[in-house]
């Protein structure tokens, strides 16, 4: 596939010991997921890290038989939050990217994330869906009102303009990581990374995603329980602000 050839850092005259790209991708029971999103991972990707959290269907064989490269690790919390972390504390790149498992994203949009990253200085970019040329398929009416009112709230605590707040695709530099220390074990860590860096001196920024829905497998999500625990945090949040 002709994109998967598609190299920022290359093009950049850089080398991957200049700046490495590591892909941290949470799972539990994603084989179906992983079938779709390994064999679209873009040549710059140098590392990538499975965090597995006792996944019973063929996650793994999935794993060694597209990407034998691919380091599988199992999980040792609960929560995708604490899944994240893990994986961002074993990866070794400059340049660390967090993407679901379930093939509901497309990892080539992370182009313009390393873009944004390597080229234009960044510290933090976050994918949306909502900002124009990005999108999903996965959009109940439910599921955007319940976005749009988080990442109202969530803007409201941290003044900021964050347009997709749950959308987990995100692209850190390692500059990032202390940040991420102590935030929430559950799907409530990326929004809190989120409200933190935006009260930061670090610079952040959006790229644009469509999200597809998952491909097979069930939803980890729990819309009410998981938003409560957000807006707990958010108000958490706004206390320490
Ligand atoms: N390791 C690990 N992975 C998790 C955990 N919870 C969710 N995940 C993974 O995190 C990713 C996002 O979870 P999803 O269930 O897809 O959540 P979502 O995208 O908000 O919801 P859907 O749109 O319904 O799929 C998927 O790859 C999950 O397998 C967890 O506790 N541990
Ligand atoms: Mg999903």
């Amino acid at each position: 596939m002709e994109h998967l050839k598609i190299d920022v850092r290359g093009a950049l005259g850089l080398k991957p010991e200049d700046v490495a790209v590591s892909l941290i991708v949470p799972t539990h029971n994603e084989a179906r997921g992983l079938r779709r999103l390994l064999p679209a991972i873009p040549a710059v990707v140098d590392e990538i890290i499975i965090v597995d959290w006792a996944s019973t269907d063929d996650t793994r064989d999935v794993v060694s038989y597209i990407r034998p490269d691919a380091t599988v690790v199992e999980q040792v919390g609960r929560g995708k939050g604490s899944a994240i972390k893990q994986g961002l504390a074993l990866a070794k790149g400059q340049i660390l990217v967090t993407c679901d498992g379930d093939g509901s994203m497309d990892p080539l949009d992370m182009i313009d994330a390393l873009n944004m990253l390597i080229v234009e200085g960044y510290d933090f970019v976050k994918g949306s869906r909502c900002k124009p040329g990005g999108g999903s398929s996965d959009f109940t009416k439910w599921r955007a009102f319940g976005n749009n009112v988080l990442t109202w709230c969530a803007n409201h605590v941290a003044d900021m303009n964050w347009t997709d707040i749950t959308y987990g695709f995100n692209a850190y530099h390692r500059r990032v990581l202390p940040v991420t220390e102590g935030l929430a074990d559950g799907f409530a860590f990326e929004i809190q990374l989120a409200a933190r860096l935006s009260r930061s001196e670090l610079r952040i920024g959006e790229f644009t995603s469509w999200e597809s829905p998952r491909v097979g497998g069930e939803s980890k999500l729990n819309s009410i329980r998981d938003g409560l625990r957000i807006l707990r945090v958010l108000v958490h949040e706004r206390r320490k602000a």
